[in-house]
């Protein structure tokens, strides 16, 4: 697994070298990969629903549980300071993921859904007031659109869209004109979940910036399969769940910069969050702890930090290269098939084929292929607007990981062909 940073393709993607992700030592880390499903060896093309998770995780949270595992930030005994320890070191590890300034910038959430919840709800209330305006892009998911209509609803402001072309960009011509002085904040999707297009979130950031709106951007779909460096990006609030992550679920993170989460209320409240309580008033402690109150996911947040360790042991880069080249050849063999039309065809695209077959229901092409061992995602993916912009009900998506082959691909595309079949 060699790191590979020499010169890069059209898209600004590093070519792969042969061998440069040993794919099969890869895959015999992962339990799940290597057990019969319908008799068969499973083909699993789900990552953007969830990653698999890898033995070192597992076994790190398995290893806390059994030998280290007490509450964290509470008392002085050496096994909770220790359990403190590991948990904090986690927050490290994701701070140098994500490249933050700093660890009190990185707050645990449950995953995407509750951190942009919290956003909402401590900065919304805080920020929006009648008649102003937030901005979301038209290829949100449903976490980036619910939370935001709901402070819309209590405030009476204003939900407004950045339009998308049918093959899934976002047009921006209009962004300036669509950014208007009553704009208080962007919601940015990184990486469509459907579509997979990667969006250009740090030119959408600078022209924000340059009229003062703070963005959010849904990184859910993109840490998994692209580095990101918050500072870089320059964005305000970035998102995103350890699950699709190769970590556990009921993990995510919020990063928010200092200056911003600073000066917002807390959200919820209760122990842990506390600097006094009194029966006329409660003080709160600083950053991060001010938004995490109550006994946090601790052996979840240390198996995150062991999904990332576990990543840069094979170097994002080279997933980010490695994945490229077989979104490639996917979209390359998919796209031979009759009658199958992919939904979803931006110039940018990270890991994620949606498409529907003329005449089937993309259910029907779920459950034929899941008897096949091949497991897809066919629905509206929590992103109903999306279908609606692209004129169909329901996809069958194929989504991608470092742990997936050419060979997955050819399973998948024999299966449409069977799907084909039985519906002649
Ligand atoms: N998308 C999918 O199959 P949570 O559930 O909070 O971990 O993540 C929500 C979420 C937010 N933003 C994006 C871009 C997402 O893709 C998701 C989760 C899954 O596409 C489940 S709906």
């Amino acid at each position: 697994m060699s790191e590979n940073k020499s010169s890069t393709d059209e898209h600004g993607w590093t070519p792969i070298k042969d061998g440069a992700l040993d794919v099969a030592a890869i895959r015999a880390d992962f339990p799940l990969l290597n057990t019969p499903f319908h008799g068969k060896q499973m083909v699993y093309l789900d990552s953007a629903v969830s990653g698999q998770v890898p033995q070192p995780v597992i076994d790190r949270m398995d290893h806390y549980q059994r030998f280290e595992h007490t509450n964290v930030h509470r008392g002085v005994s050496t096994l909770s300071q220790e359990a403190t320890d590991r948990f904090e070191e986690a927050r490290e590890k994701v701070r140098g993921f994500l490249n933050a300034a700093s660890s009190k910038e990185i707050i645990w959430t449950r995953g995407t859904t509750e951190a942009i919840n919290l956003v909402a709800q401590s900065w919304g209330r805080a920020n929006v007031q009648a008649g102003d305006e937030i901005l979301l892009s038209a290829m949100e998911h449903h976490a980036n659109i619910v939370p935001w209509q709901m402070l819309a609803q209590e405030r009476g402001a204003k939900i407004c869209v950045i339009p998308m072309n049918d093959a899934g960009e976002l047009i921006l011509d209009d962004l300036d004109t669509l950014i208007t002085p009553r704009t208080k904040i962007i919601g940015l999707i990184h990486v469509s979940n459907v579509l997979g297009t990667i969006n250009p979130v740090k030119e959408i950031i600078a022209k924000a910036h340059a009229k003062g709106v703070p963005v959010l951007v849904d990184g859910a779909q993109s840490v998994p399969h692209m580095t990101v460096d918050v500072q870089d990006l320059d964005a305000d609030f970035f998102v995103f769940s350890g699950h699709k992550l190769s970590g556990p679920t009921g993990i995510g993170v919020l990063y928010g910069k200092k200056a911003l989460l600073e000066k917002m209320p807390p959200w919820h409240g209760g122990g842990s969050m506390i600097l006094s309580v009194s029966w006329e008033k409660t003080t709160y402690i600083g950053l991060p702890g001010k938004f995490e109150a109550g006994t946090p996911a601790i052996t979840q947040a240390i198996g995150l930090g062991a999904a990332i360790d576990y990543l840069q042991g094979i170097g994002v880069d080279n997933i980010a290269a490695y994945e490229h080249e077989l979104l490639n050849y996917a979209t390359e063999q998919l796209s031979k098939i009759e009658g199958l039309r992919i939904i979803g065809n931006a110039r940018k695209k990270a890991s994620v084929v949606s498409f529907v077959l003329d005449g089937i229901h993309p259910h029907d092409v779920g459950s034929i292929l899941d008897h096949d061992g091949v497991v897809v995602r066919a629905g509206h993916h929590c992103a109903q607007p999306v279908m609606k912009r692209m004129g169909v009900p329901a996809t069958t998506r194929a989504s991608f990981a470092y742990y997936n082959t050419r060979e997955d691909v050819d399973a998948l595309v024999g299966g449409i062909l069977k799907v084909k079949g039985i519906f002649g």
